[in-house]
């Protein structure tokens, strides 16, 4: 015979195992589906979820940049990274131009990292179409497997792959 099973005792298990899972990854609300954040100096945090990402302006660009494995081109579609950060809506310090020192550190799943600065995204400055690509690629993006997108890079460097978190600083 089998001992019986006390049902708090496996409750407690995958509480705990549901944690030790989670440990370093952004928290979420149940139910939902985001699998990144954008957080950080901002007011509002946006789980960036399907939803989230669909409802800011679709934008799709064409990349041709290096790689350690060679050239590579493509097309994505995503979201404007700009109209995200609008929404979250930055909080400033004081002082002369202090949007101007604002970076967002973007991170993969994998740890790997790059920072943006704001003047780059900022329509008053170089106003680039930086996307989170939802959509294209090879291998193909998609709303819970974001891809940074940066126009006209050189380089794919600055091209994270599986974003989970955009820490603006
Ligand atoms: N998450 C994550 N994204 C990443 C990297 C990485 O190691 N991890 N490498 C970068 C580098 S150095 C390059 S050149 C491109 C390579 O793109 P590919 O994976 O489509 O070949 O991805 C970039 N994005
Ligand atoms: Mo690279």
């Amino acid at each position: 015979m089998p001992k019986s099973i006390d049902p708090k005792r496996v409750r407690v298990a995958f509480l705990a195992l549901a944690l030790l899972a989670g440990a370093g990854a952004p928290a979420f609300a149940e139910g939902t589906t985001a699998l990144a954040v954008l957080d950080g100096a901002v007011r509002h945090s946006l789980e960036l979820s399907e939803a989230t990402l669909r409802a800011v302006p679709k934008t799709t660009l064409d990349v041709d940049f290096a790689t350690g494995k060679g050239r590579e081109t493509g097309r994505y579609a995503g979201a404007l990274l700009w109209t995200l950060v609008e929404q979250a809506d930055l909080v400033n310090e004081a002082g002369k131009n202090a949007v101007l020192r604002h970076t967002l550190l973007v991170t993969g799943r994998d740890g790997y990292a790059v920072s943006l600065s704001i003047g780059e995204l900022d329509p008053h400055y170089a106003g680039k179409d930086v996307i989170l690509a939802y959509e294209g690629g090879t291998p193909p993006v998609s709303p819970t497997n974001l891809r940074l997108v940066v126009p006209g890079d050189a380089h794919g460097g600055r091209s994270v792959r599986d974003v989970v978190r955009i820490e603006v600083k």
